[in-house]
């Protein structure tokens, strides 16, 4: 590990390499990705940049791996073309929500395949890396060895039936596929065999020491329970050797002797992906990449989802460790799952809120998604994203605090000095200590996002605007104003303070509305904008004279409707999800012909419909079955409208017993079939005009 000069910013700055998961480009990505790794990364990068540290921030689409080739053959594409299409929605998705990176690059770059190769290349010739021919599950009918997704199983540690050949994504156990019990291809559905191939495994046993002693000992404190956990029973059950290649022909080519055929394992790679990322910001920018990855008073930080840890805590710090000039990450503050109403989110059930369609639907409304986010963050547990609660934090904390504060300051400053901030009079008790208040802020908020507390910080920043809130409803100018005009002045004066303090303190979390603030009161990029440092120590944040803008509304109410929509939206997917998943009826007992000719099946057409009271089901209808009209009551009242069947030719079965049904009797019964949406659908006879009524169908 070398140590390099400190730069020439203030010595008090650190250097931070922050890194976020670089998401398979497989799909667009959705609220668990903002919510796990995204917004939590890009407020902590924000916040470290504001308070004058040498920050990088890096990202980039994982582009090799299993999931790729299965959906380009599913598509009849080829892998780059499926990577070329997500490469470009996501990382749009990245800027459209104002995830700051310094660069987002791909793991299909040629930085990247020669960054990893060299990796590979060093590991293998320092010895690293155990050769060995072992048996490897194969799909003969496929003609392929089966290993990642190309696999299922269950998982020999939780019994979890849809394990896959790496991992088990239910309690993130990291698998050879030869672990799997009663494997199966995801090929062709066949039950694998053994076949002989050749692959470099990473000895993580030979790690082990240092692992515990780097983690178990060095980290207890200052690492996340739910990581710590982790990583010690992964340890504590004992690490073995992974393979680190693959024999698929989608990834980075094998850079050593009897590669030909074979690839770098998606997740050896991958996390190499962070250090050409770097590299590649660095050519572009001038810099010297090394000391973002190589300086021991660099801080690594790694932003992930908890089906990552594994990865990031084991296998890449054995891969930095082995290589032996890399620094380690001082933490990863991996994140639990957010589920989805209730739900997993799930990419194959189509059960998520993309960002793509969030944009349609909520036009320049990203901070409101990464404020609520971030309220709702799983940082210690899975947590759930709910419409309602969007909605109720929008309007109720977004709306009816920080943007009636806001608004009431800038519309009063408006009214009673056309913009001028005014000089303030004497100040009050209560006043002084609002101010101190103000000041005290930038510590409180930093203090939780250096714990990596998000959802407190985040709540910190409301409690601002709650103060500001409540210091000009207590003080009330728009009373005083009529008795004391210099009293007012100073009213106004503190609240613009703290309306200053909140432009600058909200970026982090508030990027597009911290924008907006700073319009509004005409402090961007001038002598008043204040950095994070200043709202504690500056006496005057927003100074007397000043000149701030117009009124202009930071967040609008979201009525109940738009909500309902949204609702409606998952509940179609879950109604197309049960249709893709409905499983048929098996067939009935078997029946004679003798049976069979028992049942009379004639045409009929309906003349009349009418709903039955006080049902949501029944429609009463009077049948013209060519041997008489007669009436049937039907359960198709929410499959359809009384005049959408009237004038129908249906299949009617005539000698069925007579019932009654809430008092009316029914005779005989209209053939339906059910779609898997679970809407009702007649079994209609040929339409032709030769069809009438009573014709028997047999
Ligand atoms: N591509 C994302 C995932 O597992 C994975 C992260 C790689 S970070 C190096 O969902
Ligand atoms: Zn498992």
């Amino acid at each position: 590990m070398r140590t390099f000069t400190a730069s020439k910013q203030n010595i008090m700055s650190k250097r931070y390499t922050i890194t976020t998961a670089l998401p398979y480009t497989n799909g667009p990505i959705h609220i668990g990705h903002l919510a796990g790794v995204y917004v939590p990364a890009d407020i902590y990068a924000r916040y470290l940049r504001l308070t004058g540290n040498d920050v990088v921030l890096i990202g980039g689409s994982d582009e090799h791996g299993v999931p790729i080739t299965i959906k380009a053959k599913n598509e009849g594409v080829t892998p780059q073309d499926i990577v070329d299409k997500y490469h470009a929605i996501i990382k749009k998705s990245f800027e459209d929500f104002g995830i700051s990176f310094d660069n987002y690059s791909r793991t299909s770059a040629s930085i990247h395949h020669k960054t990893a190769s060299e990796f590979f290349k060093t590991l293998n010739e320092k010895g690293e890396f155990i050769e060995e021919t072992t048996e490897q599950l194969y799909d003969a009918e496929a003609n392929q060895f089966l290993a990642d997704r190309f696999v299922t199983g269950t998982c020999p540690k939780c019994g979890n039936e849809e394990a896959y050949g790496d991992q088990c994504e239910k309690c993130g156990t990291s698998l050879n596929a030869t672990d799997l019990i009663n494997p199966k291809s995801t090929l062709t559905g066949n039950t694998p065999t053994l076949k002989e191939t050749k692959h470099w495994f990473l000895p993580l046993n030979k790690h082990e020491d240092f692992l515990k002693k780097w983690i178990l000992e060095g980290h207890k404190k200052d690492w996340k329970p739910n990581v710590y956990g982790q990583v010690k029973s992964w340890i504590d059950d004992g690490l073995r050797p992974r393979a680190v290649t693959r024999d698929l022909d989608w990834g980075i080519p094998v850079p050593a002797e009897g590669g030909e055929g074979k690839v770098l394992y998606v997740w050896f790679d991958a996390p190499i992906g962070y250090i050409s990322s770097t590299i590649e910001w660095a050519e572009r920018e001038g810099k010297d990449w090394e000391p973002y990855w190589k300086d021991e008073n660099t801080k690594l930080i790694h932003f992930i989802g908890k089906d990552n840890i594994v990865f990031h805590c084991i296998i890449f710090p054995s891969m930095l460790k082995a290589e032996g000039s890399y620094i380690l990450p001082e933490n990863v503050p991996a994140n639990e799952f957010l589920n989805l109403e209730g739900n997993k989110l799930s990419t194959s059930k189509n059960w998520a809120v993309w960002l793509p369609e969030y944009l349609e639907e909520f036009p320049d409304q990203q901070d409101v998604l990464r404020y609520v986010l971030t309220a709702n963050a799983p940082e210690t547990k899975d947590n759930d994203f709910t419409w309602k609660d969007f909605q109720a934090r929008n309007n109720n904390e977004l709306v009816a605090i920080f943007g009636n504060f806001i608004n009431r300051v800038v519309v009063l400053t408006n009214k009673y000095y056309d913009g001028v901030v005014p000089e303030p009079n004497d100040f009050t008790d209560v006043d002084l200590e609002t101010l101190a208040a103000v000041k005290a802020y930038p510590n409180v908020i930093a203090s939780s996002i250096e714990r990596y507390r998000f959802r407190e910080a985040g709540q910190e920043l409301m409690n601002l605007a709650r103060l500001g809130n409540k210091y000009l409803a207590d003080a009330e100018p728009w009373k005083v104003i009529k008795e004391d005009e210099a009293r007012t002045k100073t009213i106004m004066y503190v609240a613009l303070q703290i309306a200053s303090a909140l432009a600058t303190l909200s970026e982090p979390f508030l990027p597009f509305t911290s924008k907006k603030l700073k319009s509004i009161l005409k402090v961007s990029s001038s002598a008043v904008e204040n950095s994070w440092n200043d709202i504690s120590e500056k006496e005057v944040l927003l100074p007397a004279n000043h000149q701030i803008g117009k009124a202009e509304l930071l967040f609008s109410k979201i009525e109940d409707k738009t909500i309902q929509e949204q609702l409606d939206k998952l509940e179609a997917s879950k109604k197309a999800n049960e249709a893709a998943n409905k499983t048929i009826e098996p067939q009935k007992d078997v029946i004679t012909f003798e049976d069979f000719t028992k049942l009379d099946i004639r045409v009929g057409t309906i003349l009349e419909a009418e709903k039955m009271p006080k049902t949501k089901k029944l429609l009463v209808l009077k049948v013209d079955t060519g041997i008489d009209t007669r009436t049937i009551v039907s359960g198709i009242a929410e499959s359809f409208s009384p005049e959408e069947v009237v004038g129908k030719k249906v299949t009617v079965l005539v000698n069925l017993a007579p019932r009654k049904l809430r008092g009316v009797e029914s005779q005989g019964m209209i053939l339906m079939t059910e779609t898997p949406e679970g809407k009702l659908v007649f079994v209609n006879p040929d339409d032709n005009d030769s069809v009438k009524p009573g014709l028997q169908i047999s």
